[in-house]
């Protein structure tokens, strides 16, 4: 098992329709340790750096405009499986086919407004992580009550 940490975004959806507090209250109640936390508007460059893998897709236009168009919150998390913890947090892409008590089958019906961006692997969060928060970006602490959180054999 592996401590990871992953990118979160939470997109401009969630941050009109004022979910930001309920959704960060989610990662924080599943156990995961906020590192990095910050508001700022997503620029076409930054989009692309971040879609890299979907610049040359013919959706791209609309979802760059999407990402653009108002201010995000981009978290990074930490914890044993944190990529994959998240991920099934969201549930998939499309909130029409997430299922309820995850985060897009509960608050969305929608694949382009779909709340919540998290890393797909350990090597995409790396990557967005040093888009998103640079080498400095970080905070390194210790909680408290990190020991009833998980076992030390799970870290
Ligand atoms: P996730 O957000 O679950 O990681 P990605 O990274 O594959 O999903 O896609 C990012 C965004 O790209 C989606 N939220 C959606 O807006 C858009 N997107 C992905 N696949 C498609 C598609 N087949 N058609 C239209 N838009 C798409």
């Amino acid at each position: 098992m592996a401590l990871e940490r992953t990118l979160i975004l939470f997109k401009p959806d969630a941050v009109q329709r004022r979910l930001c507090g309920t959704l960060l209250q989610r990662i924080e109640n599943k156990g995961l340790k906020i590192v990095g936390l910050k508001m700022l508007q997503v620029t076409p460059e930054l989009a692309q750096q971040h879609y890299a893998e979907h610049v040359d897709k013919p959706f791209y236009p609309l979802l760059e405009e999407f990402i653009t168009s108002g201010p995000v919150v981009a978290l990074t998390a930490e914890g044993p499986e944190a990529v994959s913890v998240v991920r099934t947090m969201m549930g998939p892409t499309n909130g029409r086919d997430a299922a309820p008590g995850t985060i897009r089958g509960d608050f969305g019906a929608s694949r382009q407004m779909n709340l919540m961006h998290g890393s797909d692997s350990p090597e995409a969060a790396e990557r967005e992580i040093a888009i998103y928060f640079g080498e400095e970006g970080l905070l390194d602490y210790e909680t408290t009550l990190g020991g009833w959180v998980c076992a030390e054999d799970e870290k």
